[in-house]
């Protein structure tokens, strides 16, 4: 019967179609010095709305997966958690592989009897928050591996997904993240004593771009605290290529694909085409928004204090657009050690732990400090709609 020999090959075509709907799609280059307006789609169509910046989102997390992060896997087939009262225990199954890794807990005092808020800390927590909120501590290091670039493809994720995967390590400790805030939603409030509806995330430096991506990539964070982050984080692509021309001795991504394995090796062949690309970090900011992200940073030149200035005031207008300026704080305060947090800060980071962690009813007050200048105009051509 002719019905039944087309029959496969239609099942095939229905195949491929949905797999070319769940893949995502290629975003092109784009070429612009200036920093690229958020606001316009890859076809060319302008965000209005502020649905449309939702699905604006999507397109720019595929520009990050593949511009520089590598692909986020989906979500663990199956997990199973297990808790002490100090430590967290997670089984994960994925692409046919389980592993399990463990998460120290330090006990929060909540507020009463209820469960408490939390943070999850890559690595290292290195900024102050009230005593009410736990403190998870995710070692993002055993996760993936951050030792040098011969460290590609080490550690839990990879024994998962295979050392050939294209994540680099900012985007497979944001999967570990993911799979920690799994974990508690699968124990529950009473169980676990950690209420998964007000987390925040942190790290520093390195562990800060960790922790910047991972608040990017999961919208269950209610807050994110990229401390020192630096270039991968908070810093432009664009404005620190410029800089380190003018003589500057700062990061860039040229640099910074050499010296470790934060990034994917897809990154590699745009770092000497940065102005090529359709993103740059404010983009970054973007994916947070509108949840609340707070930004410390300090003036160290390697870290570039003006690139990172101009990328997250331009990130800025992403709030703004969304009418929640405040819920965004950038800070950049020098004349302090690397990751030391000094306490001039100390107000600005407990309003955000206020409001978004703790329940508080006072918004926080925008915050757009910084020790040094950037003009911004040489670097966004485009204004903020109102995304209604
Ligand atoms: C700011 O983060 C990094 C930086 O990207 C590296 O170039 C440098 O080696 O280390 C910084 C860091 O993680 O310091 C603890």
């Amino acid at each position: 019967m002719p019905q039944l020999q087309l029959l496969p090959l239609l099942l095939l075509l229905l195949l491929l179609q949905a797999l070319a709907l769940a893949l995502p799609s290629q975003i092109p280059t784009r070429s612009t010095t200036r920093l690229p307006n958020p606001f316009i789609f890859a076809d060319g169509r302008t965000v209005a709305t502020a649905a449309e910046w939702t699905c604006r989102q999507q397109e720019i997390l595929y520009i990050f997966e593949q511009y520089e992060l590598g692909d986020l896997p989906p979500a663990s087939d199956s997990l199973t958690a297990s808790l002490s009262n100090t430590t967290l225990s997670i089984s994960v199954t994925a692409a046919g592989r389980s592993a399990t890794f463990t998460v120290a807990i330090r006990r929060g005092s909540g507020s009463g009897s209820g469960p408490s808020p939390a943070i999850i800390a890559m690595g290292n927590a290195l900024v102050p928050f009230d005593s009410r909120i736990s403190l998870l501590t995710f070692n993002n290091s055993a996760f993936a591996a951050q030792n040098g670039s011969g460290s590609r493809g080490e550690g839990i994720f990879y024994n998962i997904f295979g050392s050939g995967h294209s994540a680099g390590a900012l985007t497979a400790w944001a999967w570990g993240v993911s799979r920690i805030i799994d974990a508690l939603e699968k124990l529950g409030p009473q169980a676990s004593g950690i209420d998964a509806t007000r987390l925040g995330v942190t790290g520093c430096s390195r562990n800060g771009k960790g922790a910047f991506v991972a608040g990017a990539l999961d919208r269950r964070i209610a807050l994110t605290i990229p401390q020192e982050s630096g270039a991968g984080g908070s810093a432009s692509w664009r404005i620190s290529d410029r800089l380190k021309a003018g003589g500057a001795n700062i990061q860039t991504a040229d640099q910074i694909v050499g010296e470790n394995v934060w990034f994917s090796t897809r990154f590699n062949s745009h770092v000497h085409a940065i102005t090529s690309t359709p993103y740059d970090h404010h983009f970054l900011a973007g994916l947070v928004a509108p949840r609340g992200l707070y930004i410390p940073e300090n003036s160290i030149d390697w870290l570039g204090p003006v690139s990172m200035t101009g990328a997250m005031r331009a990130a800025r207008h992403i709030y703004t657009a969304l009418g929640v300026s405040e819920n965004m704080g950038f800070s950049l305060v020098g004349g302090h050690g690397h990751c030391q947090f000094p306490s001039s800060q100390n107000a600005e980071i407990a309003q955000f732990i206020d409001y978004f962690l703790l329940g508080g009813t006072t918004k926080p007050r925008v915050i757009d400090r910084s020790d040094v200048t950037v003009d911004l105009d040489q670097w966004v051509d485009w204004t903020a709609p109102t995304l209604s």
